[in-house]
């Protein structure tokens, strides 16, 4: 699918109603939320700006602040016209606080208040709760532009350099709208919580990111586009889950964050995508046809196709640790409360109070693994997460595609559940990607040659030289097939200072 398409797509699912506050330009923070008729939250947001860019300056891309970037900045959520695209440095750039808009008469949309009014303000008894969710959400943001920040020196082009930009300075507008509804519905503690958002750093082991994946590295391109199509896709999941929140500010943030999900997604499964392009062309080219013929295939400067296999299987894997355990209390009471719903809450035929209902969960027992019926609510974090693994499977078939057409004989596939898990039912076991329990020893020798090896990393790091003149593209990924908003490829998509 096109970029354009793909986002438009996004945005119409995730934008309706039609009465939107104009975004105000003139402020130093454009913001369709009325910002300056509230002194106190906008002198709030105006003490966390310069922190914010202290820790955009120190954290954010390594090197390359003063270079002018081809970048796309929202300026409404009107669908239609939402974004405007220039050359910016990327401190200059406007991160603005966007909510969708006010949907009239919205409803609670699950759990014990269902059908009540949609709360404006913060429901003092689950205070603590959605403070928890919107910290977590928030932490997530930053930590993966800290995660980044070394890419720009090895860019494969400058179109994708762009991307990456791009990319991140949104993930700093997420950060934003996440500090936006801590600063102004949660008090001091909602500053303290703010100001702690900049001060965890991605990997560090005295003050860590919350959640595991985002502290581990992103250490060169292919695992920068895994994660974008894999974890970026469980930002889509959750924030699909919190747009359905009954703390509506909550919704509304989220929906309007879902159509800039779209593009970083996009950039994921496209960057993935034209990396198996250039390996099946080359192979053909060389009249190579068997994938499994490493040392022949490596020499012609693309990655073979079981290395991208285990770049996945471990992406897939921590990110599904993302989803929390399987089995949780918290997860129930986050849906019971209302302020967290499933995913296309809204379009579910079932009750949506999930009293009675139960739903599957593949745990290990005695040494097997078994599906038990568990109660619905205590199993939220697990249908998320096969919601998830289902959401993943179209960038995958669209890869194999590309392979069958060079006709390669390889596919790609999911690893099971279990595989290399460290949070929920399968914690603490050894599971093959086929499901198979393994002892300790099994997996010992061989889990190389299911996850990237170092022989593996060693063969990736040498393919990450920069390619930095417009128009040129590393051995190891085929050109887009359309530029950004229209760009020819060979466009400069970033002006390097
Ligand atoms: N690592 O009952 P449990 C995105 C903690 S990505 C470390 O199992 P719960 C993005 C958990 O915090 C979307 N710790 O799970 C993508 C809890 O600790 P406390 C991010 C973990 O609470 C790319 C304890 O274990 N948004 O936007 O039901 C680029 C027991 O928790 C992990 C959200 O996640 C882990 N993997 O669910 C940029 C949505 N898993 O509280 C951005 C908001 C669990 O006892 N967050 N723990 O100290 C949530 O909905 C929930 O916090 C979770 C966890 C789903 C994450
Ligand atoms: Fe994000
Ligand atoms: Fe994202």
């Amino acid at each position: 699918m096109s970029e354009q398409l793909d986002t438009l797509v996004e945005v119409s699912e995730s934008i309706h109603g039609d009465n939107f506050v104009e975004v105000k330009y003139d402020d130093l923070i454009p913001n369709n939320v009325d910002l300056s008729s509230d002194r106190q939250l906008l002198r709030a947001l105006e003490a966390w700006h310069p922190n914010y860019l202290d820790w955009w300056k120190e954290m954010g891309p390594e090197g390359f602040q003063e270079s002018e970037v081809y970048l796309r900045t929202a300026v409404g959520v009107d669908p239609t016209g939402w974004a405007k695209f220039g050359h910016v440095k990327m401190p200059e750039y406007r991160w603005g606080i966007l909510l969708a808009p006010k949907v009239e008469g919205r409803t609670i949309p699950c759990g014990r208040h269902k059908g009540q009014a949609a709360w404006q303000e913060v429901p003092g008894e689950y205070r603590s709760l959605l403070r928890r969710l919107i910290v977590v959400q928030g932490d997530t943001e930053p930590a993966s532009v800290e995660q980044q920040r070394y890419l720009g020196k090895t860019a494969p082009s400058l179109y994708d350099m762009r991307n990456l930009f791009q990319v991140n300075v949104e993930e700093g507008r997420h950060l934003w709208a996440m500090v936006y509804l801590l600063v102004k519905y949660f008090g001091k503690d909602g500053r303290e919580e703010a100001q702690a958002l900049l001060e965890r750093r991605s990997g560090q082991q005295d003050n860590p990111r919350i959640l595991g994946a985002f502290n581990e590295r992103t250490p060169d391109w292919l695992s920068f586009f895994m994660f974008t199509y894999f974890t970026d896709r469980d930002g889509k999941m959750q924030l699909a889950a919190l747009a359905e929140s009954g703390f509506d500010p909550l919704s509304r943030s989220c929906r309007f964050m879902l159509t800039e999900e779209a593009h970083h997604l996009f950039v994921g499964e496209t960057g993935v995508g034209r990396t198996v392009e250039a390996t099946c062309t080359a192979m053909k080219k060389a009249g190579i046809t068997d994938p499994y013929d490493i040392e022949a295939i490596r020499a012609l400067g693309v990655v073979d196709l079981p290395l991208l296999q285990r770049k996945a299987n471990f992406h897939m894997s921590v990110t599904r640790d993302l989803f929390g355990s399987e089995i949780s209390s918290n997860a129930a009471d986050a849906f019971s409360s209302g302020l967290k719903g499933r995913f296309n809450e809204a379009n579910l035929t079932d009750d949506h109070e999930l009293q009675e209902a139960t739903y599957p969960v593949m745990q290990v027992e005695n040494g097997q693994l078994v599906t038990n019926e568990i109660p619905a609510l205590r199993a939220i974090n697990s249908r998320l997460l096969d919601d998830y693994i289902a959401d993943c499977q179209g960038g995958l078939d669209r890869w194999n595609k590309t392979i069958e057409n060079a006709g390669i004989d390889f596919k790609f596939t999911q690893p099971h559940k279990g595989f290399n898990r460290r949070i929920g039912e399968f914690a603490g076991h050894r599971i093959s990607p086929y499901g198979e329990l393994l002892t300790e020893e099994a997996w010992q020798a061989q889990s190389g040659a299911w996850l990237p090896n170092d022989s593996d990393m060693a063969f990736i790091n040498s393919l990450m030289k920069p390619c930095h003149q417009p128009g040129e593209y590393a051995s190891w990924i085929a050109p887009p097939r359309v530029g950004i908003n229209k760009q020819a490829t060979d466009f400069e998509y970033v002006k390097i200072a």
